[in-house]
């Protein structure tokens, strides 16, 4: 037996926890985040200062809690889920702003492990600080918010439950179906409590990341569907890159022929030089992409999820009778528009399908030539008096190297990365578009280079991100994990700001301007604000440029420097955007006063009839 505390018999455990897949081996929880209060400092936090100096489990003092989730986030994403970061936090609104990344973590499929701490469970002293008190259950605490966010949810009401406790959680973060945040609540006083654990409960424990195969007769009913194929498309998502299945990929397009699109995830999963990569699938992807959607027979997605931007709202595939084969690890992606489900591991079930289907070419053609040079136009606009933001993103595709990072989140930025980057390197593009979630620009590339301190990670942050969350640009200085941040200026929203426009809203309430005592709008001049002086301010080295050759000198300067540096450039926010030829789904007000929301609707109507309830399922 080892008389240990709670907290300390908790960071024991995950000092000893390992994943393995294909023979390799790695530290399933090899850090952990946190912010202090009264809540974990005695707790939790103890039991890290015990083992501070052993290497056992360094601890990273982040600036913000929804910051540091982010940040686990990234981290395991770009470790490919094979390893995850735990947070700790104190209780009431230390826990409450991890709210956020949890549902991030949870619907992009990437595994953190949450530890909010949590009320008294004797509750003598209670009712704590920022205890919630629910007069219809005093069992109730703020931390039952995370339930419906997590794939895992435990609450650690006696030190006899750890145990149980832990191997649940550990078990969700290593399924890669299942996986998302797992949160364990610790009340403050149970963190402190004492317990005689057995000795087995700290044994090296190793945890194999599954690649499940496929059955037998699944793989039969896919490879019929696909051997029947006149003009397939492969969608691949996210999953071909958690699964290391992009030489999988690879090998099944060159075997078959089938042109491959790419979600947001996706992206990289075959890269974009490759002949039979041909752009993003859907809202914010390419035309080619899209031409080939509509008239597919045949899709194959792979490790994705269909979010709306993928089928368009599903508008993007037209033909009558289109049918889906879904090769997911998930089955409750793989069950999506009522396709043939191949529940597997991506690697596994690309191989087999190749296998399955072998001598099958598919009969399907295509021409990227007039696209390639539309993006190559809006990469070398020339716009003046200010660059538009697509010169920005092709200065930065161009002068970044094949294995630098290029991070995104929210704004217009996801989009017109969607359409116009060119994926030199797998992991080059990590834009997280399942939550999309301002703010997680730059703590997600904190965690990103923690996971790759090899590579140079360039976040591309909107003025709008910036102001909702730069805290954890001080952790980076802090911590000495360089960043290069690209701090966008437009003013406002472009992304809603457009979107409001064309849905008749006329960009009200979307830009960052002072009110305008005449309209009462907030229509006034710019304001004074300066990202660049509040970055340099927070510890970064800041290059003010003004075009995209001083741009250009920048990313360089940055690259080469070894301290965090962000570089900020003005763009206009009304420059032209290629168009993906595609459609999303955000509803127009039915009726209306304003003529503007009236001719939109009308619009509106026109894509609706384009929509189906039910994509495929049906036989041709
Ligand atoms: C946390 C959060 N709040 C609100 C939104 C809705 N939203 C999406 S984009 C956007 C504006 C982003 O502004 P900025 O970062 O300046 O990017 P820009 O649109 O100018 O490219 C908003 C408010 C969101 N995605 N995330
Ligand atoms: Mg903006």
């Amino acid at each position: 037996m080892t008389r240990l505390t709670v907290a300390q018999a908790l960071v024991k455990f995950l000092a000893n926890q390992y994943s393995e897949r294909d023979g390799v081996e790695q530290r399933l929880i090899p850090g952990t985040f946190g912010i202090f209060g009264h809540g974990n400092v005695a707790g939790v936090g103890q039991a890290l200062l015990e083992v501070a100096d052993s290497g056992e489990m360094p601890y990273h003092l982040a600036r913000n809690e929804q910051g540091m989730v982010h940040a686990a986030v990234g981290f395991s994403r770009m470790r490919n889920r094979l390893q995850a970061l735990a947070c700790t936090a104190s209780i009431g609104p230390g826990s409450t702003n991890m709210l956020t990344g949890a549902a991030l973590a949870t619907t992009n499929r990437i595994p953190v492990l949450l530890l909010p701490s949590d009320v008294f469970a004797t509750r003598v002293a209670g009712p704590v600080l920022q205890e919630l008190e629910q007069p219809y259950g005093y069992d109730v605490s703020v931390n039952d918010a995370f339930r419906p966010l997590s794939k895992f949810f435990d609450r650690v009401w006696r030190p006899e439950q750890l145990p149980a406790a832990l191997l649940g959680a550990m078990r969700v973060l290593t399924d890669p179906a299942e996986t998302g945040a797992v949160t364990i609540a610790l009340p403050q006083d149970v963190q402190a409590e004492a317990f005689d654990w057995p000795e087995e409960l700290f044994a090296k424990r190793v945890w194999h990341i599954a690649r499940p195969v496929p059955e037998p007769a699944a793989l039969e009913r896919a490879a019929a569907i696909i051997r029947s194929a006149q003009r397939p498309l492969l969608v691949a998502g996210g999953g071909v890159h958690y699964s290391e299945a992009t030489e999988a990929l690879r090998a099944f397009a060159e075997a078959t022929g089938i042109p491959v699109g790419d979600t947001q995830a996706g992206k990289g999963a075959l890269l974009w030089d490759h002949p039979q990569a041909v752009g993003g699938v859907g809202a914010t992807g390419s035309p080619v992409a899209n031409a080939l959607a509509r008239e597919a027979d045949v899709v194959i997605g792979v490790g994705t999820r269909y979010s709306d931007f993928t089928t368009a709202s599903r508008t993007a595939f037209q033909r009558p009778g289109v049918q889906f084969v879904n090769l997911n690890v998930a089955a409750l992606d793989a069950a999506k528009h009522a396709g043939a489900m191949l529940v597997a591991d991506a690697r596994e079930g690309l191989d087999a399908l190749r296998a399955a289907i072998d001598g099958y070419h598919a009969p399907v053609t295509w021409d990227a030539t007039d696209w390639n040079r539309v993006v190559d136009e809006a990469f070398h606009l020339g716009h003046q008096p200010l660059p538009a933001q697509t010169e920005v993103l092709g200065a930065l595709n161009e002068e970044m190297d094949a294995r630098d990072v290029v991070v995104q989140a929210a704004g217009s930025m996801p989009g017109d990365l969607q359409m116009l980057w060119r994926a030199r390197d797998a992991k080059q593009y990590h834009v997280e578009y399942a939550y999309s979630c301002m703010g997680y620009e730059i703590a997600g590339a904190l965690g990103i280079k923690m996971a790759a301190p090899d590579r140079e990670v360039f976040s591309l942050v909107g003025d709008g991100s910036y102001l909702m969350m730069s805290s954890e640009i001080v952790t980076a200085v802090s911590e000495g994990i360089k960043l290069n941040l690209v701090i966008v200026q437009n003013h406002g929203f472009a992304s809603i700001g457009a979107l409001s426009e064309s849905l008749g809203s006329q960009r009200f309430g979307t830009n960052y301007r002072y009110r305008d005592p005449a309209t009462g709008m907030l229509s006034g001049d710019k304001l004074p604000v300066d990202l660049a002086a509040n970055a340099e301010s927070l510890g970064a080295k800041v290059i003010r440029v003004k075009t995209i050759e001083e741009f250009r000198a920048a990313i360089a300067t940055a690259r080469a420097s070894d301290v965090t540096t962000a570089i900020h450039i003005e763009t206009d926010p009304l420059a032209p955007v290629p168009s993906s030829e595609s459609w999303w789904d955000v509803p127009v007000s039915e009726v209306a006063a304003l003529d503007s929301t009236q001719q939109a609707r009308k619009a509106y109507e026109v894509h609706k009839r384009d929509q189906k309830p039910l994509i495929g399922g049906t036989q041709p």
